[in-house]
């Protein structure tokens, strides 16, 4: 049976033009294979085929205009899929069910509680904040014991939950409360035990830290100027070192490994555990803080700097809970997506208790929690300082944390108490203990770590009568020893074994410490704490005795570092561990295998003229991404990231294509559901749709550019995003990105200061190439036209993701629509391409005077037409360079200088820039949509005269015409610029300036646009 493929609805669109039959005749296709692309001037989408069958006939050719319903192709097929159009989809009808019976159920129980309403007594209000019946209150407490004993704490909290409800449907105002008592979450009888030796890992844990210490105190005994931290890593070292006894599992062949954000400057631990190890050695503590010979040990986390170790970037406070969040959800989307196996990994990120300040410390933790996240561990380490002082010297930031995380969904364990409190709680009867707990702020609980057992007597135990005869019987020292949840390992422990087997939510451990443990007078608990990076002899013994180090006076007045025999009980216990535990951490290994780039042809169609048709550099983006989503290599491997402007870009196609990754798929059937492009969510879905969350986007594409270490899987990030809102907006995760090696584009659309024309000020960018050149691994261009875009795309492929180089890209895409011509035929064309600068056209019919003009993204075109009229107007001659990249020929330019003044004996090289321009006539003018410091660039190369034009100053909305000539980078300005700077080379008489000013209506006493 022959069925007719007619062109389904797409939206808002009409006369819609074909640009691809993807089909031929006699061609056996499958339901959902796509048919042919047609393209708006807006968006390209593909029509895929509702039927199975044989392609029959063609109706549509390319260039075609068609609309819905229009006739596409006739197929012959065996079973004709009947229409569906009018079923209700399974889910929906579930749905609809669902709603009308809740709708039963409420008007149920409208009209019992209406009925109840009626017979309603007055109630008299009991008011009192005190407890005003005793005895009902110790029934209702009894009542609840008997629950707990009987049927356990669930029950207890079903019961609890319920009468909440009640009360609340009676009109009781029951505050919020987001805070549970100051107290440990888990209570002694649920702790889980560790099974690890603790008198020996106390013994490491010693080591470890003394190592540490010495490390810093040596860098800084040679040169003061190197700085580091001793403090942090000390109210930690449990914390961490529980994890890699027990926890952390490491990357093998065998298990892709747990991944660890360490807290940036804690980083002198992990060093003298791997010290331990034996990964490093002392000559390489050593180095701490003296990299620029190989070898040394970076200050933090910086695997550009360490790549065979660090693998997570962090010390810029907030960036690495936020990455970690985002890791954890791009693990659950390749598990989704099934490109890596379920292997129940875990992602662990370790924070400062003042780094939770930082907006993105906590602005991405409702994701987390919304994405069911059980796969994050986010450790808090509360030692109740930063830098200058307490972090909540008033209130108390374990509270504060539990109420936020709490409020968001995470499951929140707090560790707060060590055990030797625990006897003290149990005999709390009065509840003043408790109470004290909960009424004692930061400041105070800080203040006492830095004083003695007497103070905390006097001014903790001694704020109630019933706390100071709980204490009685212990002596200052007893109480002194009174630890905080996080120095004690069966705590952490517990909270750790407890956080690794929460199913369904993201776990924060929020652990009490204290800064400097262990450092006594010297750095304590006190204010100062984490800028000490010396310690005198005396702290030092005093450090040494505290942990009991095996060392000597004379060795502790060395500050020699301390490693056991390799055969010693200690080595052997640590190394038994980690191979248990799969291997060492931190780690940065890479078994990716490269993505073959796709053939040329895939990009031949963008190298041939659009003849009339005028497109923008983002839709021929679009186009080209369209097509390789038909290469076999790249299609599963490419993560298209955008923060909610999906449509502004016309990339609204890849919603029913590849579908939006959903954990929980389409619970909804979306209202556009009958469209082409309709919003298909989907748990396999490949588009990342961040909303409106620039930074949550860049984050994702961090994870997704640096999975050739983390997952062992190469892929490919495309980060499209409103070029303003890019490196200005998230330039710190840039740096970030950059440090990680991560691989993979970033595309600043709508870009240039004149090319968006009605946004204005806020969203117009006419800098952000010169941000991303600061950038060291970051390859940047300005295309003007589809092919160069094509030739820097495959490269950009090429480079990073089959040859595995460390390098990613930024490319500012437009949205002006414009004709775009053929790739010259010239051989060097796409070499210059690549380089950065190519002859593009040339005036040459009067021989007489010429000018070089060079000029990148859509400002190549109004130099173009400036040149012509030149030409025509003026009878002058020019040669017309596309720059794609004024990034690139400067660092080619500077990379040449440095070589001629290091061999001065030798003859000089020759910059690219030099290369094209040296031999050329005329002075140079060049122009961009960005500042003048952007073309400025390479003025050192050139030994000619050099003029710019830009868009220096505050961008505003108008028309692209106004713009331009506010910002004088139109073709009337290029034409009178050009004319001026051939006087005053003395090329050409004044006055051809002078006419073109009147001409064109120039107004030379208007200010500079900086001024306006
Ligand atoms: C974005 C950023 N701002 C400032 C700093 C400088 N800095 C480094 S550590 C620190 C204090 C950290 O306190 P906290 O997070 O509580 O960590 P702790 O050392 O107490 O564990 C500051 C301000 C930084 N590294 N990053
Ligand atoms: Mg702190």
């Amino acid at each position: 049976m022959t069925e007719k493929l007619l062109v389904p609805d797409i939206g808002d669109f009409e006369n819609v033009e074909v640009i691809e039959i993807l089909v031929e005749k006699g061609q056996q296709i499958e339901k959902n294979d796509p048919v042919v692309t047609i393209e708006s001037d807006k968006s390209s989408v593909e029509i895929p085929s509702s039927l199975s069958g044989k392609v029959e006939s063609i109706s549509v050719k390319v260039g075609d205009k068609v609309s819905k319903g229009d006739f596409l192709l006739s197929i012959s097929s065996p079973n004709p899929i009947s229409s569906s159009s009018n079923d209700v989809p399974k889910n929906t009808e579930n749905l609809i069910q669902e709603a009308e019976s809740s709708l039963k159920k409420n008007s149920e129980q409208k009209i019992t509680s209406e009925k109840v309403e009626k017979e309603k007594p007055e109630i008299i209000q009991v008011v009192g904040n005190g407890d005003i019946d005793p005895l009902e209150t110790s029934e209702w407490l009894e009542s609840l014991s008997d629950v707990i004993q009987k049927d356990g704490n669930e029950r207890a909290h079903y019961l609890i939950k319920e009468l909440i409800n009640k009360a609340y449907m009676k009109g009781a105002n029951i505050p919020y409360t987001q805070n549970t008592p100051y107290i440990n979450t888990i209570p002694v009888s649920e702790e889980k035990k560790s099974n690890g030796d603790q008198n020996i890992e106390r013994r490491i844990r010693s080591l470890i830290r003394w190592n540490a210490a010495a490390m810093v105190v040596r860098a800084n005994k040679k040169f003061p100027e190197l700085g580091g931290h001793i403090g942090t890593f000390a109210s930690a070292a449990t914390l961490y070192d529980v994890g890699m006894n027990h926890f952390w599992r490491a990357k093998n062949n065998k298990f892709g490994g747990d991944l660890v954000y360490f807290q940036g400057h804690s980083a002198p631990g992990m060093y003298a555990r791997a010290f331990l190890e034996g990964r490093l050695n002392e000559k390489q503590l050593d180095s701490f803080r003296q990299e620029v010979n190989p070898g040394g040990l970076s200050s933090y986390p910086h695997p550009w700097l360490m790549p065979k170790f660090w693998q997570f970037p962090t010390v810029s406070m907030g960036l690495g809970p936020m990455l970690a969040i985002y890791q954890a959800r791009y693990m659950k989307y390749l598990i989704n997506r099934g490109l890596i196996k379920d292997e129940g990994r875990k992602v662990w990120a370790f924070l400062g208790d003042g780094e939770m300040d930082e907006p993105e410390s906590l602005g991405a933790i409702g994701l987390a929690a919304r994405e069911n996240l059980d796969n994050l561990i986010f450790v808090v380490n509360c030692n109740l300082q930063r830098l200058d002082g307490p972090v909540r010297g008033n209130g108390k930031i374990i509270q504060e944390l539990e109420g936020i995380f709490r409020g968001a969904g995470w499951n929140v364990i707090k560790v707060i108490w060590g055990s030797y409190w625990d006897p003290l709680l149990a005999n709390d009867k009065t509840g003043h203990l408790v109470k004290t707990m909960n009424e004692t702020v930061d400041g105070e609980y800080q203040a006492m770590k830095a004083r003695d057992g007497a103070y905390v007597r006097e001014k903790f135990f001694g704020k109630y009568t019933e706390t100071k005869d709980l204490v009685s019987s212990l002596s200052d020292k007893d109480i002194w020893r009174l630890n905080r949840g996080g120095h004690d390992p069966h705590k952490v422990f517990a909270a750790y074994d407890k956080a690794s087997k929460n199913i369904g939510s993201p776990t924060v451990v929020i652990a009490k410490t204290i800064k400097g443990y262990g450092m006594g007078k010297s750095g304590e608990s006190v204010n100062t704490t984490h800028q000490t990076k010396k310690l005198d002899i005396d702290d030092l013994m005093y450090y040494r005795d505290r942990f009991d180090v095996p060392l000597t006076d004379q060795q502790v007045k060395n500050i020699e570092y301390y490693k056991p025999d390799q055969n010693s009980p200690e080595i052997k216990y640590l190394k038994e561990k980690r191979i248990k535990l799969g291997g060492f951490i931190p780690e940065r290994t890479s078994y990716a295998k490269p993505i073959k780039a796709p053939p040329k042809d895939i990009f031949d169609n963008m190298k041939e003229s659009t003849g009339k048709k005028e497109m923008s550099t983002t839709m021929a983006l679009v186009r080209m991404l369209t097509n390789l989503l038909r290469d076999k290599n790249v299609a599963p491997r490419m993560v298209p990231i955008i923060p909610d402007e999906a449509r502004t870009f016309g990339m609204e196609g890849f919603f029913q294509k590849i579908g939006i990754y959903a954990h929980e798929g389409q619970k909804y059937e979306p209202e556009d559901s009958a469209q082409l492009s309709s919003y298909k969510e989907e748990k396999s879905g490949q588009v990342l749709e961040e909303g409106i969350n620039e930074a949550g986007a860049m984050s994702s594409w961090i994870a997704a550019g640096t999975s050739y270490t983390n997952h062992d899987i190469e892929m490919i990030p495309i980060y499209l995003f409103y070029s303003m809102f890019g490196f200005q907006r998230i330039g710190d995760f840039a740096w970030a990105g950059a440090d990680s090696q991560s691989r993979g584009f970033l595309i600043g659309a709508t870009a240039g200061r004149t090319t968006l024309a009605g946004e204005g000020l806020q969203h117009q960018d006419g800098h952000s190439h010169l941000i991303a050149s600061t950038i060291p691994n970051c390859v940047s261009y300005d295309p003007t036209f589809h092919y160069e875009l094509a030739v820097i795309f495959r490269e950009g492929l090429r480079r990073m993701h089959e040859k595995k180089e460390n390098v990613f890209y930024y490319i500012t895409t437009m949205n002006e629509n414009y004709p775009h011509p053929a790739i010259p035929k010239d051989k060097t064309c796409e070499e210059g391409i690549l380089k950065g600068m190519y002859k593009i056209k040339e005036f040459s019919k009067y021989k007489k005077t010429k000018i070089q003009f060079l000029g990148s993204g859509t400002i190549l075109r109004e130099m173009m037409a400036g040149a012509e009229i030149l030409q025509k107007e003026y009878q002058i001659d020019s040669e017309i360079w596309s720059v794609t990249s004024f990034n690139e020929l400067r660092r080619d330019g500077l990379e040449v200088e440095r070589y001629n003044l290091l061999n001065p004996d030798k003859e000089p090289k020759k910059s690219y820039v030099e290369k094209c321009l040296g031999k050329t006539e005329g002075p140079i003018m060049a122009a961009s949509d960005y500042m003048r410091m952007n073309s400025d660039q390479i003025r050192p190369y050139v030994n000619k005269s050099f003029y710019s034009l830009g868009t220096d100053g505050f961008g505003r909305s108008d028309t692209r015409k106004n713009l331009r000539n506010f910002f004088e980078v139109d073709k009337e300005h290029i034409v009178t610029y050009g004319l001026s700077v051939l006087a005053k080379e003395q090329l050409i008489a004044s006055k051809y300036a002078k006419e073109a000013i009147k001409k064109y209506k120039i107004d030379i006493n208007k200010p500079m646009p900086t001024k306006l």
